[in-house]
């Protein structure tokens, strides 16, 4: 990596390079953008001014630029099926903002999953705008874990939402858009899939696809889908049928309504995760997260730990962490970073502490980006048992976390077990080489 003009600025980013490099990554939303994804997003393409769109820009020297943006939107049409597609957010809020902004006036009731039962911020929730500017009302996970869909239909034909939504950040079972769409279709609700977790799992044909479901779908492009960080609004056939104007309210609200110049580099870097998520190995890779992602959860269910839903259909798991006591999550993620694991800390459904959550949640994209297969899942959950192990002596209260926190954070630092656990996953780490040669 060149250093000769800011030094300071390349060795932080060579550290962070050394850290994916060594660590294993099991944020579910994080995973490793390609090489070539890497080179579009570092291109000349960041030096360009393109507002409007292909063969309707406000400045001139846009012929390449139409060229790449077209074929961004050609590939996700045909990938996703369906009939518009937008690619131009700069990231999964500001594209689900051009959603409301599309479909809804200020004061307009929206209904989404509940923040804490693995719903989004910008399905409604109190401190995003879109719990401020629309009358939201959220539904909820059932004692299981499963979608409630009595309570969402009850909800539903009670308050007659414009707009319904599925697709979540923290659920880790398939979605059953098809129950969503006739919900929404019996109160005249438009049916938005935000699908930025599982993107990748629908193209590698291993989770159904809401285009027959939704209206719209939104998603971003840097999670399961392995490309730059970025978003696209689509709008299936459903949604034109609904209103054959979609696709013009929605170009509208994106530019000129939220945004200015697109960013080009990173419209590129799509057009490439797509080309990359259109090939066979793709599909085999989607498969193979949700197989490693199965083997994690049983063998950490054989070592008695308690998973949200008792398990996975997808790309995440959520370890509820309460038989270890309240409010672990956070001693949870530390050791488990200490360790060279990074996962995050997690409210679990009806968390009984939502400030200090209770939950962890992991994932397997990254991982399987990085080839490991079922024996390393293996190998990982006996690894982050022994560190959790770790931490069950440690108490919590929210009355005197200061003080905890603090000795929890000196005392860990020394643990043996921690150690020689961080040992093994370098060694792992190594095994599976990231980007070799930069
Ligand atoms: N931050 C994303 C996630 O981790 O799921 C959601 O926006």
């Amino acid at each position: 990596m060149p250093h000769k003009v800011d030094k300071e600025i390349f060795d932080l980013i060579n550290k962070e390079l050394e850290r994916q490099k060594t660590f294993l990554e099991m944020i579910p939303s994080e995973n490793f953008a390609s090489p070539a994804v890497l080179e579009a997003l570092g291109s000349v393409l960041t030096n360009k001014y393109s507002e409007g769109y292909p063969g309707k820009r406000y400045y001139g020297g846009n012929e390449f630029i139409d060229k790449i943006e077209q074929l961004a939107i050609e590939r996700a049409k045909k990938l996703f099926g369906v009939e518009h597609v937008n690619v131009q957010p700069y990231s999964g809020s500001p594209a689900n903002f051009a959603v409301y902004m599309a479909l809804c006036k200020p004061g307009d009731t929206i209904m989404g999953l509940e923040l804490s039962h693995g719903g989004h911020l910008t399905h409604g929730w109190k401190t995003s705008v879109s719990g401020m500017l629309f009358n939201s009302i959220p539904y909820h996970v059932n004692k299981d874990g499963y979608i409630d869909f009595e309570e969402l239909e009850e909800l539903a034909k009670k308050h007659k939402p414009k707009i319904i939504w599925c697709g979540f950040t923290a659920y880790p079972r398939i979605i059953d858009f098809k129950r969503f769409g006739e919900i929404a279709d019996s109160v005249g609700a438009y049916l938005v899939a935000d699908i930025s977790h599982i993107a990748g799992l629908i193209v590698g044909g291993i989770h159904p696809s809401p285009n027959k479901d939704a209206h719209i779908i939104t998603t971003t492009t840097h999670k399961t889908l392995r490309g730059p960080r970025g978003a696209m609004i689509m709008v299936t056939k459903k949604g034109i049928e609904k209103d054959p104007d979609l696709p013009t309210k929605i170009d509208k609200t994106v530019f000129p309504g939220l945004q200015g110049g697109p960013h080009d580099n990173t419209t590129a870097a799509i057009a490439v995760a797509l080309y990359e998520a259109s090939l066979p190995e793709f599909k085999e890779y989607a498969r193979q997260i949700v197989k490693n992602c199965q083997v994690l959860a049983e063998e950490l269910k054989k070592k008695g730990f308690k998973l949200v839903t008792g398990g996975t259909d997808n790309h995440l798991l959520l370890i509820d962490l309460t038989p270890f006591g309240v409010g672990k999550g956070l001693y949870a993620q530390e050791a488990l970073d200490l360790a060279g694991i990074v996962v995050n800390k997690n409210t679990i459904p009806n968390d009984p502490s939502p400030f200090y959550p209770s939950g962890i949640r992991c994932g397997t994209p990254a991982l399987t980006t990085r080839g490991m297969k079922e024996k390393e899942m293996k190998q990982i959950a006996d690894m982050i048992y022994r560190v959790i192990y770790e931490i069950k002596d440690y108490e919590f209260s929210k009355d005197k976390k200061d003080e905890l926190i603090q000795k929890f954070r000196s005392e860990i630092k020394q643990n043996k077990t921690i150690k020689q656990v961080r040992k093994e996953v370098i060694d792992l780490c190594k095994k599976f080489p990231l980007y070799e040669g930069m």
